[in-house]
């Protein structure tokens, strides 16, 4: 099976799992693991924060800065299609108490206008809004990249209006790859940023929450409450370790693919949204025909929109596998069956 449901699915490679059983560990809860600890200052440097504290998800990292970042009955703000609104099960209301206000704007970014129009002025009637998600790469937009000025020049009206600043950076490395802009760049305008080591850079689990070292302290007390307080957790952040040192460079190789599989899949007369980064979202009309036809083919793909799916590039997938893909989905298009 040619797996491109999602950038979520590498095994760890030989020299990851190496890695692993080589880290040294300690207890993390006691902040005792020299490995998590290494990995933390790591992550912290690269994003050009003060701090870093390491998660199991993107979800709970995320919940994480939400929660730090808001009080009970406060407003969050953020856009329509941003994964922490659409993906991570109601959990900012479920554990943080907050309402979250949607926000529209194109292939994810929200200007300085739309967040003017939202402000609710204070007012006993009103909810106190306290911060702006973001999200880079955008995820349901199809992996598009949140230009660095409009980044800046939202998140200064957010800091203009009192608001604090979040990055969901699951993908922010290829932002990183597809722009050469550092990652940093972008950490600059957000007062907390988080990113995985568990989508394109192949590592099996991990996150990261990134900020000044107070808002980092309470993040930890958030963890240990929300569960997410591990033990001897370098066996494990020993892999996102690696995957920071090793995978960033080759994540160009995934938007290459992406973009070759995106010109096949347009040549065999597909509607096909040029991918910016390693995300390609395809028309395929009635999505579920086309994912059993597909999966008869040999090849997984996540249904995204009504008549749309999402395929993503990994680790995991080659040139050759890209090919497949195209003659794949050529065949289907063609009505030829499966060869
Ligand atoms: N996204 C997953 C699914 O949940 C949709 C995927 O396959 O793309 N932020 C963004 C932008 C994400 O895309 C994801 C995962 C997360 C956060 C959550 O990460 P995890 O899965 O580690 O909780």
């Amino acid at each position: 099976m040619i797996d491109l449901r999602s950038d979520t699915v590498t095994r760890p490679t030989e020299d990851m799992r190496r890695a692993m059983a080589e880290a040294p560990v300690g207890d993390d809860v006691f902040g005792e693991d020299p490995t998590v600890n290494r990995l933390e200052e790591y992550v912290a440097e690269l994003l050009g924060k003060e701090a870093a504290i390491y998660a199991p998800s993107g979800t709970m990292t995320n919940q994480i800065g939400l929660h730090v970042g808001t009080g009970r009955g406060e407003e969050v703000l953020l856009h329509e299609g941003a994964h922490i609104f659409n993906y991570e099960g109601g959990a900012p209301a479920l554990i943080s108490s907050v309402q979250v206000r949607t926000l529209p704007g194109e292939r994810g970014v929200i200007s300085p206008d739309t967040l003017r129009a939202a402000v609710r002025p204070e007012n006993v009637h009103l909810p106190r809004q306290t911060l702006l998600c973001l999200e880079n790469t955008h995820n349901v937009a199809g992996g598009t990249v949140f230009p660095l000025e409009d980044f800046a020049a939202v998140a200064a009206e957010a800091r203009h209006l009192g608001l604090t600043v979040h990055l969901d950076g699951a993908r922010l490395f290829n932002a990183q790859a597809a722009t050469g802009i550092t990652a940093r760049e972008w950490c600059q305008h957000a007062d907390t940023v988080s990113v995985c080591s568990s989508k394109g850079l192949g590592a099996p689990v991990g996150s990261l929450l990134a900020g000044d070292g107070e808002t980092i302290y309470e993040a930890r007390r958030a963890r240990k409450a929300f569960g997410g307080g591990m033990r001897q957790a370098g066996i494990i952040a020993a892999a996102s370790l690696y995957a920071f040192e090793h995978h960033v460079e080759r994540l160009a190789e995934d938007h290459e693919r992406a973009c070759n599989l995106s010109n096949g899949l347009s040549q065999a007369g597909y509607t096909v949204r040029p991918p910016e980064t390693n995300i390609v979202l395809v028309e395929v009309g009635d999505v579920g025909s086309f994912l059993l036809a597909f999966a008869e083919e040999g090849v997984l793909a996540t249904p995204w929109t009504a008549s749309s799916i999402r395929l993503c590039t990994h680790l995991d997938v080659t040139d050759g596998d890209i090919q497949k893909v195209i003659e794949a989905a050529t065949r289907i298009r063609t009505g030829a069956g499966v060869h």
